[in-house]
């Protein structure tokens, strides 16, 4: 059979930005399969002996950045397993990864020749209102990191670690910017155009 290369679109922005609820609304619609490198990590941390289930912890509720052999190896295991159950799937929407210098070098290392990067969709959203949209969740979501210290701690992260890398594929021409203060509708029609051009 025909072995598909990976296609890979990074979806990056704050926490809070609405990287997840989108990527939802664009699996409805096109052939991607959504992986969250924050919830394969709370999958882990989740996991019976799991070794890194604290580290992982003590990381999400501090708003740090795991190191990437962790995430890496959940990400690569993730799209495996998806290819070699349906080799159509191919087209991977990423999100929450490359969130910092470390990140990057990973993914280069181990992915190298293996996918291909075809852009970063970036929702861009005001800090104020990804920290109100988290502290909205926290009320029911359970997640140990919506909680206001946390989220100073996320967004500083965001600011200093994740904002260079996206910037870096700016210098590339391979960022989609996405106006993500809006509604859920007006953001999902914001990307449409970044997607669909994207189907090949
Ligand atoms: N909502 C969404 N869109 C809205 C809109 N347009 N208008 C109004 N409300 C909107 O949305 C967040 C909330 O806002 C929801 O309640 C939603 O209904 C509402 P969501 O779609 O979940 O936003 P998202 O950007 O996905 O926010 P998330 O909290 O998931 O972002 P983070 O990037 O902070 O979280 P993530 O899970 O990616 O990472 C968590 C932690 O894991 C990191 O801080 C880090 O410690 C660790 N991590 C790593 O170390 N490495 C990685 O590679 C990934 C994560
Ligand atoms: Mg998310």
């Amino acid at each position: 059979s025909l072995e598909m290369k990976p296609q890979v679109v990074f979806v990056l922005g704050g926490p809070g930005a609405g990287k997840g609820t989108q990527c939802s609304r664009i699996v409805e619609n096109y052939s991607y399969t959504h992986l969250s490198a924050g919830d394969l990590l709370r999958e882990e941390r989740a996991r019976e002996g799991s070794e890194f289930g604290q580290l992982i912890d003590n990381h999400i509720k501090e708003g740090q950045i795991v190191p990437v052999q962790i995430t890496i190896n959940l990400l690569k295991k993730a799209m495996e397993d998806t290819m070699q159950k349906d080799e159509t799937k191919f087209r991977f929407l990423i999100d929450g990864f490359p969130r910092n210098e470390d990140n990057l070098q990973g993914w280069n290392t181990v992915m190298d020749g293996k996918a291909d990067v075809k852009f970063v969709l970036f929702f861009d959203c005001d800090n104020k209102v990804c920290i109100q949209r988290c502290l909205e969740r926290g009320k029911s979501s359970g997640r140990t990191d919506d909680n206001r210290e946390s989220l100073e701690k996320r967004i500083q992260t965001y600011l200093q670690s994740t904002r260079p890398i996206i910037q870096l594929y700016e210098k590339l021409g391979k960022v989609r910017t996405v106006d993500a203060s809006r509604s859920v509708d007006e953001v999902r029609d914001g990307a449409k155009p970044h997607v669909s051009d994207s189907q090949g």
